[in-house]
């Protein structure tokens, strides 16, 4: 990592992101860009169904001949990523619990936005709700681009000026109109490290191509509320024995911690060693 841990936590935590270089070697680099144009191809020509918030059964997931998604499942559980996770939220890595994955684009015909939100309170929250929601937060992690933010909005309720832009459904016109707002701008390669309550916004331009990988993983004493809100919403692949089959040891073992959350009893029916 290119600066010193202890300064990144604190940016970190003053802020609520953080941006860090590298994280992607440059052989990675080219396997993730195939992987990301693969995807994107097979997703645009309609073979592959599981769009944002689509989530049947996943397809066959051989880990000896990883193909696309076995390429960014590698690379989520890859030592850079994990240590930068770590670093950030002061945990140790029998701690980590495997949460989100997926990847980002451009849409080609007409472009969007994303209104400002946080990722885990509701928009209409009132002042109270809201401080109350952000003291419980505990921090999961993000890796994304083209976005806006408002740094340090991750720990303190929206002031009224900040309200007005983020209670209704609309998207912005000009995410820089939200007071304290600034735009993260990331060159190929970099990372972007976000708490998921800042007020954040992101716009779409058609007409710039965009893969950006998006994950979250966070820390187990989340506890079980939180992995059930991770895999609420159809993820009943990341369930079954053989998405678990296509993991390393290490992703293996954090998927367990999350679904040992999720399911009280604690069998998810294969073990931390496998
Ligand atoms: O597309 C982006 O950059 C942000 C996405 C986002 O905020 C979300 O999925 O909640
Ligand atoms: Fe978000």
């Amino acid at each position: 990592m290119a600066s010193n841990p202890a300064d990144l936590k604190a940016k970190y935590e003053e802020q609520g992101f953080v941006v860090i270089p590298n994280l992607i070697t440059p052989e990675n680099f080219q396997s993730l860009e195939r992987a990301c144009a693969d995807v994107v191809s097979r997703t645009r020509e309609g073979s592959w169904p599981y769009r944002r918030t689509v989530g049947k059964q996943f397809p066959p997931y051989d880990s000896k001949d990883p193909d696309s998604w076995g390429l960014f499942s590698q690379w989520y559980c890859s030592t850079p990523v994990v240590n930068a996770v770590q670093t950030l939220l002061g945990c140790q890595e029998d701690q980590l619990q495997m949460e989100l994955f997926n990847l980002l684009i451009n849409p080609v015909s007409h472009n969007f936005a994303l209104r400002w939100h946080r990722d885990d309170i509701s928009g209409d929250a009132t002042q109270e709700e809201e401080q109350r929601a952000l003291d419980a937060w505990k921090p999961a992690i993000y890796d994304d681009a083209c976005l806006y933010v408002v740094p340090g909005s991750h720990k303190i309720p929206r002031t009224s000026g900040q309200r007005a832009h983020s209670t209704g459904p609309d998207a912005p016109v000009n995410p820089l109109d939200m007071p304290g707002a600034i735009r993260v701008a990331l060159r190929p390669g970099e990372s972007v490290f976000y708490n998921q309550n800042i007020l954040h916004c992101a716009t779409y331009d058609a007409s710039a191509p965009r893969a950006t990988l998006h994950g979250c993983m966070g820390n187990i004493e989340g506890g079980p509320l939180r992995a059930r809100n991770i895999l609420q919403h159809g993820l009943n692949w990341m369930k079954e024995p053989q998405f678990g089959e296509g993991l390393d040891p290490r992703g293996k073992a954090m998927l367990v911690r999350l679904l040992q959350l999720y399911n009280t009893a604690g069998d998810v029916g294969y073990s931390l060693s496998g």
